[in-house]
């Protein structure tokens, strides 16, 4: 019986490296940035490009799909202020760029990120590496890929042994901008081996999936940040979660990955929270 779920992916994955492809050739030229919600909040002019994803899933070759996107489809959504809202229908969940600071500085963390989801479970995941030439696929209960290579989490257990990644951005509110700072002083004294800042919410999971990084944590991003990595790092056999520790919730914007289960715990014990809003209501 033919798996449609599979043709998806299959298909997914061709869209993919051309959206890649394309992200690279961009670089090669001048890049038009512009301001989102604030001088840090970055959009380029590459993003509706490379979301050729979206055309093309969106031309019907891939039938009973939907579209839940990030930044690109976010001009007639997500930017007008609607809410991104899951239904149990089959969903894509897009990020053109996902990490679109580091496109703009050539920094070489840029990554297409898609993950798919039916009645609100994530079906497979892809992020595209595209700089790093490094293609993460995962499909439910089928295991996580690098290039084609299986990939595992380090299965590191000791946070003092751990190499730990956040994302520090500015927050234009004073308290949760200290708020995030002393949690990285608090993570950094437990003492852990080092704190990092790849700069790409879906390169970092990764980096924890394949076992070049311990844990990864971050309140404040979106469902297109997290869909893609989210499918890697669980079949990769990581531990994903809320950061107050209790079930991750691909609307919250908010987790905490990890090789084990004792460091994600840690890490939610050692963190305070600040509010970010969902993605489904708050838009
Ligand atoms: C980015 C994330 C990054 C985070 C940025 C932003 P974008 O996504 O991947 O980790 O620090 O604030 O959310 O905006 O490049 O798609």
């Amino acid at each position: 019986m033919s798996d449609p779920w599979q043709e998806c992916m299959d298909h997914c994955l061709e869209v993919t490296k051309k959206a890649g492809k394309m992200i690279r050739e961009a670089l090669q030229n001048d890049i038009a940035v512009m301001q989102k919600s604030s001088p840090v909040d970055l959009v380029t002019e590459t993003e509706p490009e490379s979301g050729a994803a979206h055309y093309i899933l969106h031309q019907g070759e891939v039938p009973h799909s939907q579209i839940l996107a990030g930044p690109f489809i976010g001009e007639e959504s997500v930017a007008a202020g609607a809410p991104s809202v899951l239904t149990d229908n089959p969903t894509w969940i897009i990020d053109p760029i996902d990490g679109t600071t580091n496109f703009v500085h050539r920094f070489p963390f840029v990554s297409v990120s898609i993950g798919f989801t039916v009645k609100k479970e994530i079906e497979f995941g892809i992020v595209y590496s595209c700089i790093e030439d490094k293609m993460y696929t995962a499909r439910k209960g089928k295991g996580a890929f690098c290039n084609g290579v299986p990939i595992k989490v380090s299965g590191q257990e000791d946070i003092s042994q751990s190499l730990v990644l956040t994302e520090m951005g500015f927050k234009e509110d004073p308290a949760h901008f200290k708020t995030m700072l002393a949690n990285i002083k608090t993570i950094l004294t437990i003492p852990v081996h080092g704190v990092r800042s790849p700069g790409s919410a879906a390169v970092n999971m990764c980096l924890v999936a394949c076992g070049s990084a311990d844990a990864y944590y971050h309140m404040g991003i979106h469902c297109w940040d997290m869909a893609g990595g989210a499918a890697i790092v669980t079949e990769a056999g990581g531990v994903i979660m809320d950061i107050s520790g209790g079930p991750f919730d691909l609307m919250s914007r908010r987790l905490i990955v990890a090789s084990s289960g004792a460091i994600a715990e840690r890490i939610a014990k050692e963190i305070t929270e600040f509010h970010v809003g969902r993605d489904d209501t708050d838009g």
